[in-house]
Formats: C-alpha cells, sequence, structure tokens
C-alpha cells in the first residue's frame, strides 16, 4: 500500500541530507553544459567534493540542439578522446572530424559525471558570489523559479575552496563579480572582455588558452572563457568545451593539494 505523505517525506529527506551534505564544497561549478560535466566527472573521479548548480531543468547546456536544431553535434581530432573515455558512440565525417548525436552525448556526458560522483543542483541559479580578502569563497544561490517570477526572497550561501565558471557565453558567475566596486578581474580591463565574431579554429584553440584563474578562486571553463578573455564563438563544434572542462578540473585539482 502507497502512502503519499510517505512519498513526500522521502522526498524531502533525501534533498535535505543530499543538501546539508553539500554546503561547504572542495570544487562549486556553476553551468551544467559540456564544458561544467567534463570538469564535474574529472574532479570527482579524483576524490574532490563537487556540485554543480544549473539554472535550468535539463542538465546539458547548449548542447542538446546541436546546430540549429540538427541534432548531432561535431568533435575534432583532439578531443575525440574524451568522447571514448565518457563512452560516447561517434563516427568519422571526414579525417579529423566527428560526430555525434546531441541527445546521446548530452545525456551520457550527464550520466557519467554523476555516476562518478558529480552531485547536481538543477532549477538552482548562482545570483551573487561571497568574497572575502579579494578571493571567492561561496556562492550565494537561489531557486531558478524565485529568479524568474522576479519574487523579493533572501537568497541561501554555500562555501567552496574554487568555483568553476561554466556558464557559457553569458559568463556570469564573472560578470557578477566585476559589477562589484572593489573586485578587478586578471582581464586586459579587468572586466569581462566579450565575444568576438564566429571563427572556429580560432575560438577552440583560444578556448583552452582562456581556461585559467580569472579572479582569486574562480576558473573559467568552455565558452564562459573566450566571453570573459574576449575571444571569439565557435558554433557548434564541441572539443573545445570537453578539453576546456578537462584542463579546469586538472587545474584546479592542483590547486586544491596546494
Ligand atoms: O552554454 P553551455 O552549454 O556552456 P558550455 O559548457 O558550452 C557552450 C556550448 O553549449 C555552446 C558553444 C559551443 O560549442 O558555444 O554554446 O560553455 O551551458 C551553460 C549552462 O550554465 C547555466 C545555463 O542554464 C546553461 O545550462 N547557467 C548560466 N547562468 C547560470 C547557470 C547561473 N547564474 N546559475 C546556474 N546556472
Amino acid at each position: 500500500m502507497l502512502e503519499e505523505v510517505t512519498i513526500t517525506k522521502a522526498i524531502i529527506h533525501r534533498y535535505m541530507e543530499k543538501l546539508d551534505n553539500h554546503l561547504e564544497l572542495d570544487v562549486a561549478i556553476v553551468g551544467g553544459g559540456p564544458a561544467g560535466l567534463v570538469a564535474g566527472k574529472k574532479l570527482a573521479e579524483a576524490g574532490h567534493k563537487v556540485a554543480m548548480f544549473e539554472r535550468k531543468l535539463s542538465i546539458g547546456g547548449g548542447m542538446w540542439g546541436g546546430g540549429m536544431m540538427f541534432n548531432e553535434i561535431v568533435v575534432q581530432e583532439e578531443a575525440k578522446r574524451i568522447l571514448d573515455e565518457f563512452q560516447v558512440p561517434c563516427r568519422e565525417f571526414e579525417p579529423g572530424y566527428y560526430t555525434a548525436d546531441s541527445v546521446l552525448c548530452a545525456s551520457t556526458l550527464c550520466s557519467v559525471a554523476t555516476k562518478t560522483g558529480l552531485t547536481i543542483f538543477n532549477l538552482v541559479s548562482m545570483e551573487d558570489v561571497m568574497i572575502r580578502h579579494n578571493r571567492v569563497m561561496g556562492l550565494v544561490l537561489n531557486w531558478s523559479s524565485v529568479e524568474m517570477a522576479g519574487l523579493h526572497v533572501d537568497p541561501l550561501t554555500i562555501k567552496a575552496k574554487w568555483v568553476i565558471d561554466a556558464t557559457g557565453h553569458a559568463a556570469e558567475v564573472l560578470n557578477v563579480i566585476a559589477r562589484k566596486v572593489d573586485a578587478e578581474l586578471n582581464t586586459a580591463s579587468g572586466k569581462v572582455m566579450g565575444e568576438r565574431s564566429l571563427w572556429a579554429e580560432q575560438a577552440e584553440n583560444h578556448t583552452l588558452d582562456n581556461t585559467k584563474e580569472a579572479f582569486p578562486g574562480v576558473y573559467t571553463a568552455g565558452m564562459c572563457a573566450n566571453a570573459v578573455f574576449g575571444s571569439y564563438r565557435m558554433g557548434p563544434v564541441f572539443g573545445g568545451m570537453l578539453l576546456s572542462g578537462e584542463k579546469a578540473a586538472a587545474e584546479v585539482g592542483e590547486r586544491l593539494k596546494q
């Protein structure tokens, strides 16, 4: 026999247990696109306590829709090994160009990352950060529904030794920081530089270079890296996103050891 209140209690208790266990993190990842998912999987695999906060209901960011809703993505040679690692099936189209079904890819990245130990809180938005002595040490979070309805409800906070801004084109974490009167990013202008036009090859190479600490305690990953440091957008080629997530995880992992 099923008791409705038991079902309700099960959900509430399990969610609160999960939230309570993730109030103090090694790494908080904001944004659940391909870059954040690869970073999350790698950090979890290395034994770090890592959680992801994603505004939307679904995880996968801009990957589901492929290019202009043709639900296939392209990954270049350099990043194919990451598709292999996650066991995402892909096919060679021409030498050096691999395609994957975008739905299979997004769902598999999410599945593998969570099974490896990444905890995901969807429907939660980063609305601000906490800064102490010029270093980010935590996130200010609210329900996405509160944000979307414009309700006047105060947020809650979590602590994190490191934050990865994987919010894509919007670079939301670093934009929030750049708006503070007393904060300056590690960019040429001290602010978010903004994106240049679409140029796949340049963008893909620059994404990796731009995956770095952009403010004390905050790493860029994915498209956010180019938006923050003023480089090109790449369109529906996803290798740079995967490699950037991997690099962010490796470097943040090293910094956690220090
Ligand atoms: O945009 P997104 O997929 O970021 P990415 O991993 O990949 C970029 C590509 O999808 C594509 C591209 C190229 O190949 O250029 O655009 O860099 O995922 C970013 C996620 O962050 C979430 C957003 O809903 C999306 O799922 N997000 C953005 N701002 C916030 C957030 C926020 N303030 N709080 C929580 N989640």
